[in-house]
């Protein structure tokens, strides 16, 4: 008789298969099962020898093999499987039970999963888990929703799994029901537009100076040992350095232009547009890829005129690698800030009480956004809880106002040469926007009342006005 497992796996491709080796790794006894055995049998015949594993074949046996409270980790494709799995499960269960989804779940979703559950006496969990395959090997950042009760029997075993920084877990007990997801997604949309902002940068070295893509790894690795020091300018330099080796030619010259994604980037610029939250440069970078997808339509505009462009010269060169730099980090910024204000705008609609500080602290191991810049997020919210925008803390600010005209100079020479800057160039639209006195917002709600008697309010009085524009508002035209 195999001992007791502490924690069930099911789902065993990519990511399940990792997370119940890491598991296993860490000292804990697994139960697997999947939907086919055969992915049982393959992980117990390779990796049997790093740990306890209790492979199992079917629900009931997979359900006995677990010591009480029981504690599950789906882990399959996410949407009509995981309530396929979730049905399959629950009936077999008692109260008090754990159902983690660790899949990548809408959080609306994860809601009404956890609101059904709850009424059967199960708790169910909700968690983001980031860092890809080689993350759930060797430590995701991890972002369990659900009940404090499910958090304080599981979360020992998620925190012992995942990354570490400074000897802190990268995982904490983010909020009830969805709110695991919602931040996964959120993390997910400030990944776009990292990862945009920085294809860009490249773009515009390449551009404006006529780097090779291997000079633009250099100048990369020299940004890595800054303030951008991250994994993703870290892989962009691989990236960058890499040679096909059919060809010769560098890597990313034989890649085709055109960028994928699986959605939850999207979900976050739809969520953003429900809750009312200007993230324009998370958006940005979501119509980016989609831009880029659009073969027919960029190869019948592929002919449309351009500027006389040639490469910078003179001081203008010297400088434009430096000012990318400070442009970059300030767009960085707004994407973080836009960021930030969702998720707190999530947690005011949802009724979930969020630590934007120890958010920003499980992020910074295990994940792909995983930065140094993360702990000055930490920071800013430890001085600062409910600060509005990241872009006012001490340490952005000053940042960004002293990088703002390197940041002008660069979305300028984006537009006099034709290199399309739209993260470089939206963020800073949304810093301008920020700290105008007066927007032209005015005008609309003008437009707004002319035409559909939509009223607006008057900066000298309270209430709401109509102007009669028949009788009062038109000029009197000249003879
Ligand atoms: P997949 O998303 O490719 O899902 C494959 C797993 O789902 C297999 O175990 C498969 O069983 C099972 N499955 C399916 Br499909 N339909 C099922 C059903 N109706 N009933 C039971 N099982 C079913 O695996 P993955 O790439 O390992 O990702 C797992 C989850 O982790 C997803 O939600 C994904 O979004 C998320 N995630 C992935 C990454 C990543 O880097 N890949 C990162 C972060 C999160 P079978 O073996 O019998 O076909």
């Amino acid at each position: 008789m195999s001992k007791a497992a502490s924690i069930g796996v099911t789902g065993l491709a990519v990511m399940g298969r990792n997370l119940a080796r890491n598991l296993a790794r860490t000292g804990h006894t697994v139960a697997l099962h999947n939907r086919s055995p055969e992915r049982v049998r393959d992980l117990v015949d390779q990796f049997g020898h790093e740990g306890e594993f209790v492979p199992t074949e079917t629900a009931k046996e997979f359900v006995a093999a677990l010591e009480r409270p029981r504690k599950i980790v789906i882990m399959v494709k996410a949407g009509a499987a995981t309530d396929a799995v979730i049905e399959e499960f629950a009936p077999l269960l008692d109260n008090g039970d754990v159902i983690v989804d660790a899949g990548n779940a809408h959080f609306a979703d994860t809601r009404r999963r956890e609101a059904d559950l709850r009424e059967r006496g199960l708790h169910f969990v909700g968690t983001g888990v980031s860092g890809g395959e080689e993350g759930a090997l060797h430590g995701p950042s991890i972002m369990p929703g659900g009940s404090a009760e499910s958090y304080a029997s599981l979360g020992p075993l998620l925190e012992s799994i995942s990354a570490h920084v400074g000897g802190e877990p990268c995982c904490t007990h983010i909020g009830a029901d969805g709110a695991g997801h919602f931040v996964k997604m959120v993390h997910n949309g400030i990944e776009y537009a990292d990862m945009q902002l920085i294809a860009e940068a490249f773009d515009l070295l390449r551009g404006a100076l006529g780097y090779s893509p291997a000079q633009i790894a250099e100048v990369f690795r020299g940004w890595n040992s800054g303030r951008l020091d991250s994994y993703l300018i870290e892989i962009t330099a691989e990236v960058l350095a890499h040679t096909d080796a059919a060809t010769g030619a560098p890597f990313v010259d034989i890649v085709a232009d055109q960028a994928e994604q699986k959605g939850t980037g999207r979900w976050t610029v739809q969520i953003g547009l429900d809750l009312g939250v200007p993230i324009s440069g998370i958006a940005e970078a979501v119509f980016a890829r989609s831009l880029s997808g659009h073969a027919d339509l960029r190869a019948a505009a592929g002919d449309l005129a351009g500027p006389k462009a040639s490469l910078l010269s003179g001081a203008e060169a010297e400088r434009f690698a430096a000012d990318v730099e400070q442009a970059l980090y300030a767009s960085k910024v707004v994407a973080y800030a836009q960021g930030f204000n969702q998720i707190q705008a999530g947690g005011a609609e949802y009724g979930w009480d969020l630590d934007l500080g120890a958010i920003a602290s499980i992020w910074r191991g295990g994940c792909i956004i995983r930065a140094k810049f993360l702990d000055d997020i930490r920071s800013a919210y430890a001085a600062e809880p409910t600060l509005p925008t990241l872009l006012t803390s001490g340490t952005f600010r000053s940042a960004v106002e002293d990088g703002q005209d390197a940041w002008r100079s660069v979305v300028s020479t984006a537009t006099r040469l034709g290199i399309p800057a739209p993260g470089f160039s939206t963020s800073l639209s949304y810093y301008d926007a920020l700290r105008a006195k007066r927007l032209p917002a005015a005008l609309v709600q003008g437009q707004r009342d002319f035409f559909g008697a939509h009223t607006y309010r008057r900066t000298d009085r309270p209430g709401s006005f109509h102007t009669e524009w028949a009788a009062e508002g038109r000029p009197e035209h000249p003879a």
